[in-house]
């Protein structure tokens, strides 16, 4: 037996390696049984009966001396891990019986095969390198079972910008492939990849329009060869007509016409087809105050409603523009009643932080599900934080949002402090006042980071390209379509039916709350409305107070931070590596306060009513 030198955040007590020679979900909920009861549950045993038709489902029974674990295929390894985490946890096993939410619950990997990650704060990528596949069978499985311990099933291995040689996957790669689905099938988890929308060109087809009878006969054979493969592959996940990614735009034809050309493709096999609606102008004049970016997706898509294929699934990025701090909910998530949607969210921190600063994500998905049409939206995305580093997401404490993902996937109801307790008191065991403090500076952090960045809704003041720091005219004059119009009077885009209009993509209702100043919420007003700097805000202080205010607090709450962490017996690595990162974004949110209030005291002429140096 060998023992894992990696950490695995949440189930530090299961330190045996799984073996390659467990092949099935059964016998791995065995080994993981056999290694945690001793430990958590000195006497007492553990029955698995596999019911093939309870699916992803499983029930729990408790009797005196024995657990009697009930479930599907997959079903028994997920009961496995919530008996393995409530007994580490001190919780009463779950009651009756347990089915996830999401049909699909997935994880996108934006990971290139030189094993780079765009957008990636955890080292380099877990399954390539140089140009090749090139993986730890070991370190795979435990992935794997961290997502099984959480419930995921789809893991698309590839970044969305599929570059040579990664569109190699469905093609001479597919062997490789195959491996590695073998690796992920026991822990009931599906591979899927991106695909390049022009691959036929690279075979002699001299188009990709989706209308041409070449082009469909070669994704038809394709799907042939690779299901061969990969008889269960999750399916194909494509970006298309988007940064630069080619796409069925550049033949006149719609983005249905486009995705149910591939769709038809995979249906025989059982494949999904899921395409991604971050579709927008990224050649925009900064000098046209007509365009407005956040309405692009709604446009391209809302209409088309009712003319995908059904086993098309339409995945949306929770807010019109782009994971920002806050943003409303993407409207097109309330468009399209009559098509499959997944919501797309980014556990990597692109705009939060990096993995230097911390941001744990369950209260933002808290209130992005609060806003969310309950019935419409059939299955769930993130783009992972994972890589090679030790603990797979670069910050001990970015794990959370890795977990928290899994059970929000599995049920959109669940409260973010239960989550981040759980993950706190599994992950860490420490005292009672420890752990309220690790669990509440959690809670605020994400809080506590829009303060001292972006202000009120505004967005897009970060370093342009690498997306970290502050620089709050970065974009204002780029082609991006990322603007906030600051000038010496006022700040924000009026996104009012008077103004652009994007308020109108909304339910009447949402129109309503954020198409009026006496009831927009504070948190996004300059999301909505162009306002004066000294425009009163309902509590009294004016816009650039607050702005002013929020960027002190944001500041005063991180050094707080810093003495909390300072406090905390947190294990040896994870100690080291938070106090260490800790200190980067204490310099980060000196910049970001410091350099936002510069900014705005210049435009505006308007002195702090505190008197605080603004340098
Ligand atoms: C994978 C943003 C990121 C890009 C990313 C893109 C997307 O623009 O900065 O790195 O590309 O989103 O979601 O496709």
């Amino acid at each position: 037996m060998t023992t894992n030198t990696k950490r695995l955040s949440w189930l530090p007590f299961l330190k045996a390696d799984i073996p390659a020679s467990l092949t099935t979900s059964e016998q791995i909920a065995r080994f993981e049984l056999d290694q945690a009861l001793p430990a958590l549950a000195a006497g007492k045993s553990a029955e698995l009966n596999v019911s093939a038709d309870m699916g992803e489902s499983y029930t729990i029974e408790a009797n005196d001396d024995v657990y009697t674990i009930t479930g599907g295929e997959s079903g028994v390894l997920y009961g496995t891990y919530a008996l393995i985490m409530c007994l580490a946890a001190g919780h009463p096993v779950p009651q009756g019986t347990q089915q996830p939410r999401y049909a699909l619950r997935m994880l996108n990997c934006w990971d290139n095969a030189d094993g780079s990650i765009e957008r990636g704060y955890a080292g380099r990528s877990l399954f390539f390198e140089g140009g090749k596949f090139d993986y730890d069978p070991v370190r795979l499985r435990q992935l794997g079972r961290m997502l099984a311990s959480v419930g995921l099933n789809v893991m698309c291995i590839n970044n969305v910008n599929v570059r040579y040689p990664a569109d190699q996957l469905i093609e001479s790669w597919l062997p490789q492939l195959a491996e590695l689905a073998a690796i992920y099938r026991p822990f009931g988890v599906k591979l899927m990849v991106s695909i390049d929308y022009s691959a036929p060109m690279r075979h002699g087809v001299p188009t990709a329009d989706p209308l041409d009878p070449q082009v469909q006969e070669w994704w038809n054979k394709q799907a042939e060869i690779v299901y061969k493969a990969v008889p269960d592959l999750a399916g194909f996940l494509v970006k298309a007509d988007s940064e630069g990614r080619p796409g069925p735009f550049t033949y006149g034809r719609n983005h249905a016409e486009g995705a149910n050309m591939l769709a038809r493709a995979l249906k025989p096999f059982g494949g999904k087809l899921v395409w991604r609606c971050f579709v927008y102008n990224c050649r925009q004049d900064w000098r046209d105050r007509k365009t407005d970016r956040p309405m692009a997706a709604y446009q391209h898509y809302a209409y088309l409603d009712g003319q995908f294929e059904d086993n098309v699934i339409l995945q949306i990025k929770n807010g019109p523009f782009d994971f920002q701090v806050r943003e409303p909910v993407s409207p097109l998530l309330y468009a399209m009643p009559k098509t499959d949607l997944a919501i797309e969210f980014q556990l990597a921190q692109e705009y939060t932080g990096q993995q230097i600063d911390i941001f744990a994500m369950p209260p933002m998905w808290r209130e992005i599900f609060d806003d969310m049409p309950a019935d419409k939206v059939m299955s769930i995305a993130a783009v992972t934080n994972l890589g090679r580093d030790d603990n797979y997401c670069g910050h001990p404490f970015a794990a959370v949002n890795l977990f928290g993902y899994g059970l929000f996937a599995w049920d959109p109801s669940i409260q973010p402090e239960k989550i981040i307790r759980l993950w706190t008191k599994l992950t860490y065991g420490m005292d009672q006042l420890s752990e309220d403090a690790l669990v509440s500076l959690l809670m605020g952090s994400r809080r506590t980071y829009e303060k001292y960045t972006a202000p009120l809704g505004l967005c897009w003041m970060v370093t342009p390209n690498q997306h970290y720091g502050p620089n709050p005219s970065g974009y204002e004059y780029q082609a991006w379509g990322t603007y906030h119009k600051a000038d010496r009077e006022a700040v924000g885009i009026d996104r009012t039916a008077a103004g652009t209009g994007y308020v109108c993509q909304y339910p009447e209702e949402f129109q309503k709350l954020y198409g009026s100043l006496e009831t927009c919420p504070d948190e996004l007003i300059l999301w909505f409305h162009r306002l004066r700097y000294d425009y009163v805000m309902r509590d009294g202080r004016t816009l650039i107070q607050r702005i002013y205010d929020d960027h002190f607090e944001g500041l005063e709450e991180t050094k707080a931070m810093a003495e909390t962490l300072k406090t905390l017996p947190l294990p040896s690595p994870d100690r080291e590596e938070a106090l260490e990162r800790m200190n980067r974004q204490l310099f980060n949110a000196r910049e970001w306060c410091d350099i936002v209030n510069n900014f705005f005291h210049n435009y505006s002429g308007i002195d702090d009513a505190h008197g605080r140096t603004i340098y």
